[in-house]
């Protein structure tokens, strides 16, 4: 095939009291630098739209983002939640399943990581702050400085996709994967064992806890993450007449 179509799921930011839908451009840029052709995916539409945008992209980027909803992972909000932001986790949630369904890749990074495990019917973590023995989950330094280690484990995907068994990753979390979904598996962790990655066992889920499009440029591994997905997708997309 051609230029693999990538769905990049929009974000969303209030501005001057306007809603705005938009896609980090770091995500555009790593898309375009693997070969594939980026296009935004909104959400505004509901969870209708998920088996329509997967009629016209051959894979998906699920974004960085706030926080999901507990309720869909069955718990009641605690203290330490963020703004939560329902649609968004109504459309993303149907995306996974329907990509699933379907065959279709997907790269999930940090919030998209929580949407994924939710979707397939994990929980997450509300909140890591302030955790004895934890680290530094949510970092002070910009998106291109590496921060914490992870640990990548032998035999998965991930490690086949990024050749390394450990690499330090920036980190801008405070949530993360609690009970992992079934179907899912850990194959990246932190040294304070929080859960940095999943996979699922076909090989069409990559989930990362850290931000991979804002490190293109200091570390090549991070554009495999996107490579892996367009090329993927080039071979598991839309059927071509
Ligand atoms: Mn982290």
């Amino acid at each position: 095939m051609n230029q693999p179509v990538i769905g990049i799921a929009a974000g969303v930011a209030v501005v001057e009291g306007g809603e705005r839908l938009f896609a980090g451009a770091g995500y555009v840029r790593a898309v375009l630098q693997a070969g594939g052709c980026p296009v935004v995916l909104p959400f505004t539409g509901g969870s209708a739209q998920a088996g329509r945008h997967l009629a016209v992209v051959d894979g998906v980027v699920l974004t960085g983002g706030g926080d999901v909803a507990p309720w869909l992972y069955g718990e009641e909000p605690l203290p330490g939640l963020g703004a939560v932001w329902p649609e968004r986790d109504a459309y993303e949630m149907a995306l996974v399943r329907a990509a699933a369904a379907l065959g279709r890749p997907v790269l999930a990074v940090c919030r998209g990581l929580q949407v994924a495990n939710v979707a397939l019917g994990g929980t997450l973590r509300q909140d890591l702050g302030g955790r004895q023995g934890g680290l530094q989950h949510c970092q002070e330094s910009g998106g291109e400085v590496a921060g914490h280690t992870v640990a990548v484990k032998a035999g998965t995907l991930l490690h086949s996709v990024l050749r390394l068994d450990r690499l330090r990753t920036n980190s801008f979390h405070h949530q993360a994967a609690a009970a992992v979904a079934a179907g899912l598996r850990v194959c990246a962790q932190a040294a304070d064992g929080v859960i940095e990655a999943l996979e699922d066992a076909g090989g069409r889920l990559l989930a990362v806890q850290w931000h991979p499009e804002r490190m293109v440029a200091g570390e090549p591994a991070m554009l495999e993450l996107f490579r892996w997905l367009v090329n993927t997708a080039a071979n598991q997309g839309r059927r071509r007449e």
